[in-house]
């Protein structure tokens, strides 16, 4: 199939859209914020997953348009859920590496948050590893960038990848999401515990809140909880859901 011709009428027929996935407090699990997914609902080719098409957008140049695309529709919603009155609830955003490294990212977003009247600390931007193929100067200038309009920055799959931490803590980040693939290694024999614990102890030590991601058992519930990370996010608690299902839990929150 050719996804990139797909893609390119994928966004002028309104065939993407964004789910949500909450996050929870792990103490008192209330809902704590959510992660923007996108969905791409096509006629031809039915419902195709984002770890198909990311790629491929990514090496059309296509990412930028999506990217910049996901962004604002999030705003909107955003906008919208604030002016129905409900409890203001950050929005986490995938970002692609190549989408960050834009010269105009910052200025964009920001013109972006003025324009839906939005505060930037309903948002945050989840970012991977692989950031780290740009220069480090210029990553840390535009995070600080960020950070001053209040956007939180968290990096995303932490701990599938092999960069040194150290690389991680020079940048101004305010959460870690701990990888799925640790997550899925708890309480096993040579188990991934150690490595959680010793996270966990490095991203408190420099005042980051740790996510634990992709949460299917109780078991690994209460593992996460008492290793200390604070927030947690899995299909045990909560699936990726549409708008509609999320203002639900919002307005049960207000
Ligand atoms: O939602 P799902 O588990 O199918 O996502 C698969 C991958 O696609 C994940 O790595 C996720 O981060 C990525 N992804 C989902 N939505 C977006 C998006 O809006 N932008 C980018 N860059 N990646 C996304
Ligand atoms: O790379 P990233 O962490 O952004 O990937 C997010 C993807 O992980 C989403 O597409 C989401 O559907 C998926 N996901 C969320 N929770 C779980 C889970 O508990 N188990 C698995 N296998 N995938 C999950
Ligand atoms: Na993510
Ligand atoms: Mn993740």
């Amino acid at each position: 199939a050719d996804l990139v011709a797909g893609l390119r009428s994928a966004l002028a027929n309104q065939e993407l859209y964004v789910v949500y996935q909450p996050l929870f407090a792990s103490s008192t699990r209330e809902l704590a914020s959510l992660e923007a997914l996108l969905r791409w609902s096509s006629p031809s080719l039915d419902e195709v997953s984002p770890g198909e098409f990311i790629p491929i957008a990514e090496d059309s140049g296509q990412i930028i348009e999506l990217g910049a695309w996901v962004l604002n529709e999030v705003c909107r919603q955003q906008a919208v859920w604030q002016r129905q009155g409900l409890a203001p609830t950050r929005v986490a955003i995938n970002v692609s590496p190549l989408q960050f490294a834009r010269p105009g990212f910052v200025e964009d977003l920001r013109h972006l948050l003025g324009r839906h009247g939005l505060d930037g600390r309903w948002l945050e931007l989840e970012l991977t590893e692989r950031i780290m193929l740009n220069d480090l100067a210029s990553i840390a200038h535009k995070m600080r960038e960020l950070r001053a309009l209040g956007v939180g920055i968290s990096i995303d799959d932490f701990g599938a990848g092999n960069t040194a931490l150290s690389y991680f803590f020079q940048l101004p980040i305010t959460t870690v999401k701990i990888d799925r693939s640790l997550i899925q290694g708890l309480g096993q024999a040579h188990g991934s515990d150690r490595v959680v614990q010793a996270i966990v102890a490095l991203a408190h030590s420099l005042d980051l809140k740790v996510v634990a991601e992709g949460i299917e058992t109780w078991a690994q519930m209460t593992s996460v909880t008492d290793l200390g990370c604070e927030r947690v996010q899995g299909y045990l608690l909560a699936r990726p859901e549409q708008a509609d299902v999320v203002q639900a839990r919002l307005s049960a929150k207000s």
